[in-house]
């Protein structure tokens, strides 16, 4: 083991930086296991969730990229399933990972929009989560990369300088090292056991989304300052390494992240996490920066394709699963290991940088044969790249096109692992685990997909129902076609993808898909009409 771990560091030396050779400590926070036995001889299985940001259907080499090489990921889905019909919560982030880690829709719950970076923890404590389910079966819990649902008791009161008054910690997880929002939202810096990592004395933190503080420069106002990436939207607020971001912050000092590290900073704090868990069963959300904006990848991974930062940081969020894995490998874990790769939405080119995503696109097709992408009510919107691997139990070089949910995955994981659900918790998600491990192709009846503006779609095997809703066509600031129209929308997904509204000559189903949706609304929702009449 020693060895192993020299060869890593060795490794990480030669082709890391020297940011992700020093491995951060995880400190002791779940209970240690006496013993030597073989960790792959475990009936539990270690589980990784591997979760992309903005990644595209399209955006990786084996579900059909051609502009960048995923060599990693490749690998990975050759070793398990590749599953073509996946599909994410939401079609943007907040409400996709907050269905993911409660097993609720995030239309039942207040304040699951796109977070700001001083939002207060949108998860409350008494909630069950995916977290609970694995620390109650004996795991020890990890949530590592972004964050994006909140910190604290309340929105905008949160004291940046001293521990938080609620994190991750109180969701189940014993270890977390996170980013509060989003990399282009203050505040800029690493949340790690609910205080600020690096903290610098010299530097107090402070946020907010309303003003400036006196004196500090604004990408609105201090263009020149700007030297890393300029905003092409949005994105005028606060400057952070050279970048402008949406709110503002004050200080900071050392403990302010250099975007050019964020992939390493998170790959070292997931590998410390694996290396001090790897004799007990451990659970990790590993929830990478790539592909959000800004996109600012470091500097080994530029230039070695033609898509500019947008597929360098996809070429980086390969290499973060290739690390992981060798880690594994090198542990000798990798084949009781169940990981589990997707993303959080579907992706976007222009998302207000000015990284050249759109000019140097080429033929590169993001969201792969689905319609729009990210925000969208369209597919594109919540379908998302998928793989399941667990070499011990899952036979490798699967494709399935069930329709699956990560709606499903809380319920799903804990069968697996025989945690029980509380009542009243995870109420809409389904044990589906023979799907989610290949060894059937159930679909689900239907899947919900939440767009930006709040309306819900139904997706069958057969059928994609868009109920009227409020808002443009197009959203111009990101040229992303809505799928938002004052008109009943029915597609029949056998044919081409969402391209002739067959809604007048299928009444019938028009009318079951909605009342579908309805009877899932009715059950509970903070939104009075998450559609148009
Ligand atoms: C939008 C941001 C976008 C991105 C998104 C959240 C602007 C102009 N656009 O409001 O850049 O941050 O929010 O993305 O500010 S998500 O993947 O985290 O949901
Ligand atoms: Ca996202």
């Amino acid at each position: 083991m020693y060895f192993c771990s020299m060869m890593k560091k060795e490794h990480l030396l030669r082709y890391g930086t020297l940011a992700s050779a020093l491995l951060p400590l995880v400190p002791v926070t779940a209970k240690e296991k006496k013993g030597n036995a073989s960790a792959d001889n475990r009936q539990q299985p270690n589980v990784i969730i591997i979760y992309a940001d903005d990644l595209g259907y399209g955006d990786l080499e084996c579900f059909g990229a051609t502009r960048v090489k995923t060599p990693n990921v490749n690998a990975l889905a050759d070793s398990g399933i590749r599953f073509t019909n996946a599909h994410a919560i939401a079609a943007t982030s907040t409400p996709s990972r907050y269905g993911l880690l409660t097993g609720e829709y995030a239309f039942r719950h207040p304040n699951t929009d796109i977070a700001r970076g001083n939002a207060g923890m949108i998860i409350r404590p008494e909630q069950f989560t995916m977290a609970d389910a694995f620390k109650h079966a004996g795991y020890a819990t990890a949530a590592i990369g972004k964050w994006h649902l909140g910190l604290g008791d309340k929105d905008a009161e949160q004291d940046w300088n001293a521990q938080l008054s609620m994190h991750p910690g109180d969701l189940g997880f014993d270890y977390h090292y996170i980013m509060a929002a989003t990399a282009d939202r203050t505040p800029c810096v690493f949340i790690e056991q609910g205080h600020v990592a690096n903290y610098d004395e010299t530097a107090p933190i402070l946020v907010s989304y309303e003003e400036n503080f006196p004196g500090e420069p604004t990408g609105k106002e201090n263009p020149e300052l700007l030297f890393n990436l300029k905003a092409s939207h949005g994105h005028n607020q606060s400057i952070v390494n050279g970048i402008g971001r949406i709110g503002y912050m004050k200080g900071g000092g050392k403990a302010l992240w250099k975007d050019e590290n964020i992939a390493d900073s998170i790959v070292a704090h997931a590998i410390s996490f694996i290396r001090k868990y790897q004799k007990e069963p451990f659970f990790m959300y590993l929830a990478t920066n790539d592909v959000h904006v800004p996109r600012f990848p470091h500097d080994r991974f530029r230039g070695k394709n033609p898509m500019g930062f947008r597929g360098d940081a996809i070429a980086q969020f390969d290499w973060t699963v290739g690390q992981v894995i060798s880690e594994l490998k090198c542990l000798g874990l990798r084949e009781n290991t169940l990981i589990v790769l997707s993303s959080d939405n579907g992706p976007v080119v222009d998302d207000g940088y000015q990284d050249r995503a759109v000019e140097l696109l080429g033929g590169h097709h993001p969201a792969g044969p689905y319609r729009s992408g990210k925000y969208s009510a369209f597919e594109g919107g919540t379908v998302v790249p998928t793989i399941v691997s667990w070499p011990k139990r899952v036979k490798a070089g699967q494709e399935s096109d069930a329709l699956v949910s990560q709606i499903d995955w809380l319920a799903s994981l804990s069968a697996l692992i025989g945690a029980r659900i509380p009542k009243g918790g995870a109420e809409d998600s389904q044990n589906r685990l023979g799907t989610l491990l290949g060894e059937d192709r159930t679909d689900r009846p239907y899947v919900l997909e939440q767009a930006a503006n709040h309306a819900l779609s139904v997706r069958t095997k057969e059928w994609k129902y868009i109920p009227p809703s409020p808002g443009p066509a197009i959203l111009h600031s990101t040229n992303t076609e809505s799928g938002y129209s004052r008109e009943p929308q029915l597609y029949d997904m056998q044919k081409a993808y969402e391209q002739e509204n067959i809604a007048t000559q299928h009444p019938q189903v028009v009318l079951e898909l909605k009342s579908c949706m309805e009877k899932e609304v009715a059950k509970g929702s903070v939104y009075s009409s998450p559609v148009s009449k």
